[in-house]
């Protein structure tokens, strides 16, 4: 039986896609640039912790971001009270940022005054997890405010990232959140995952995010 059109085309885009994140990845690793993509439901935090980290990093390293949005630039205006270098990309009705954006949006900078860049991605569970965007790192967050379960109900996001953020543990309390039910689903979809536990608001957790990153990169 012939392959359907629409899944013919679907798998064009991603061998694509695919391509363009490798020259993208080699690009990065000869710039010596850690690139860490963040990937999470709306609104679980992403551009909170971003700020927490950009400017946590500033000075002694050079950082910069990328930040995804189907509509507006909200974000990179909040991002750019660090004063590091950050690009919008509008990505209007597609659900997720896709390598050529990236390659795009980097037009003009010189990969080699960077040590690290950051990518947030468009705030949904399903779509970025098929496209590799050349990142070192993928951090998937999950909010203490969204349940214990997300792991179960969204694995291929889980399966497609590098570390497990549980953001907002500030209000853990408030919300009955149980984080031994959220580790063993997210062990569960991917056994022996890095997870950190962070609250952007209070700072508790970032300490050890900075020692994680900073084993990572060195600033030059
Ligand atoms: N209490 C608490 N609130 C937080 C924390 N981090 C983020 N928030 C709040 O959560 C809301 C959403 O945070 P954002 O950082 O905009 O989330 P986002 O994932 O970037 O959202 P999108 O880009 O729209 O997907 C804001 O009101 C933040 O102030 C945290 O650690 N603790
Ligand atoms: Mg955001």
């Amino acid at each position: 039986m012939n392959t359907p059109r629409l899944v013919q085309v679907r798998e064009k885009v991603l061998k694509q896609n695919d391509l363009i994140a490798r020259e993208l990845r080699q690009r990065f690793r000869e710039a010596k640039v850690l690139t860490v993509s963040l990937v999470s439901s709306p609104g679980a935090g992403k551009t909170t912790f971003l700020e927490k980290t950009l400017s946590l990093l500033r000075p002694q390293y050079r950082v910069a971001a990328l930040v995804g949005d189907l509509a507006t630039d909200n974000d990179a205006a909040r991002l750019k009270r660090t004063e590091a270098p950050v690009r919008q990309i509008i990505t209007g009705t597609v659900c997720h940022l896709e390598a050529l954006m990236v390659e795009r949006a980097l037009e003009g900078w010189d990969l080699n005054n960077l040590d690290c860049l950051f990518i947030e991605n468009v705030g949904n569970l399903v779509c970025p997890s098929s496209y590799d965007l050349g990142e070192e790192l993928r951090l998937v967050l999950m909010s203490v405010t969204e349940g214990e379960d997300k792991p179960l109900k969204y694995p291929t996001i889980f399966n497609s990232a590098d570390i497990a953020v549980i953001t907002k543990i500030d209000l853990a309390a408030a919300v009955e959140f149980d984080a031994d039910a959220a580790h063993r689903n997210i062990q569960s979809v991917r056994p022996g995952m890095k997870v950190l536990h962070v609250s952007s608001k209070t700072g508790e957790g970032l300490d050890e995010w900075m020692q994680l990153l900073k084993s990572k990169s060195s600033p030059s």
